[in-house]
């Protein structure tokens, strides 16, 4: 009789010097293809890190001073030092800030201006730049940016709901825009805003909650909707959604835990999209933190909160307002585990 095999572990120092090592790639292809969310992949891989205990395994004053460099004289953050504002980098370029206790180190009203700046105050929904192209994740970017800085009241944020509402299919998801096919990275970018609008009352709960509990697919990993593969990516797009609805026992999470342990390189670090293939710090990001929501215990993690995607313990720090206070009461009522 062969022996139980081991059960598969979480390789903390490969994931570590897999971040640091990021850094040191300047004589690969990837670095310069990368580049324009060089700060988005700062975000990932402090998010990762911080939630394995390892938040000072990158130089702090380095990367704060390598963003404030991205910001600016419109107030937005580029992805990288010298290109133009967009929402996405703003959104990452504050998380690292709040990330780095150095929030106070950027002028908060420039910020404040050029989100505000976005919104069609007409329609409610918000651009992701200059250009004017809309979507859902920038409805949730401007109100959750503006959180940072107490100042959600510089949008017109019953717009901004009336937009994702609009945005809302009669499978109970939400699309990049209203007529969009549901997308579990749109509902959470929809859910994580209306939490923070306080306005969870919208959502078709238990649609929603069905459709998101069929994103689990025989491996155990999760798709973002019908007829798509599974991709790590997913344990955060859509069992955050379920923890935001208070539901994420209706996944199986444990075999979810297994399937992103297996997509880990064991040689070289990170976690990639799927088993055998190749890492990067987008998945080791949503992978570690699919983990975490997934309550793995192999080894300590942080604590994650579901509407910033930072370790709660930093959502406490920036004085964020905890979005569970203003789930609708009848939420309350349902046994979660
Ligand atoms: C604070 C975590 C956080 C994010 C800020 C930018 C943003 C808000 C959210 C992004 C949400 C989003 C739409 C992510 C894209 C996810 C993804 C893998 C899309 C790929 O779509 P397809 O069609 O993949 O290539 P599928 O899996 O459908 O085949």
């Amino acid at each position: 009789m062969s022996e139980a095999a081991d059960p598969p572990q979480l390789l903390v120092e490969k994931h570590v010097a897999f971040i640091q090592g990021l850094d040191k790639k300047q004589d690969e292809l990837e670095y310069w293809m990368t580049e324009h969310l060089r700060v988005s992949g700062i975000y990932w891989g402090l998010v990762a890190l911080g939630l394995l205990g390892r938040g000072d395994a990158l130089d702090r004053d380095e990367v704060v001073a390598y963003v404030l460099g991205c910001q600016n004289a419109d107030g937005g953050f580029g992805g990288h030092t010298g290109h133009d504002s967009h929402l996405l980098y703003t959104m990452s370029a504050v998380q690292i800030l709040a990330m780095c206790d150095a929030l106070d180190r950027v002028d908060a009203e420039r910020v404040v201006g050029y989100v505000a700046g976005l919104q069609d105050r007409a329609t409610g929904a918000v651009s992701g730049d200059e250009w004017g192209e809309e979507d859902t994740r920038f409805a949730f970017i401007a109100v959750a940016v503006l959180s940072f800085f107490g100042a959600e009241q510089r949008l017109d944020v019953a717009g901004v709901v009336r937009f994702v509402e609009r945005s809302m299919n009669y499978d109970g998801g939400f699309g990049s825009g209203p007529g969009g096919e549901s997308h579990a990275a749109q509902v959470y970018t929809c859910l994580a805003c209306l939490a923070i609008a306080g306005r969870l009352d919208v959502v078709r709960r238990d649609r929603l909650s069905a459709w998101l509990a069929e994103r689990q697919l025989p491996s155990g990993g999760l798709n973002g909707r019908p007829q798509k593969l599974e991709d790590v990516c997913y344990s955060w797009w859509a069992l955050t959604s379920l923890h935001i609805l208070g539901r994420p026992h209706w996944i199986n999470r444990e075999r979810l835990a297994a399937f992103i342990l297996s997509a880990q390189d064991p040689a070289a670090g990170g976690i990639a999209d799927r088993p055998g293939n190749v890492a990067d710090v987008y998945h080791t990001c949503f992978g570690i933190a699919g983990l975490a929501l997934a309550g793995f215990d192999g080894v300590p993690l942080a604590e994650i909160d579901p509407v910033y995607c930072m370790p709660r313990a930093v959502v406490e720090r920036a004085g964020l307002r905890q979005w569970t206070q203003h789930v609708p009461a009848a939420w309350h009522a349902e046994e979660t585990e």
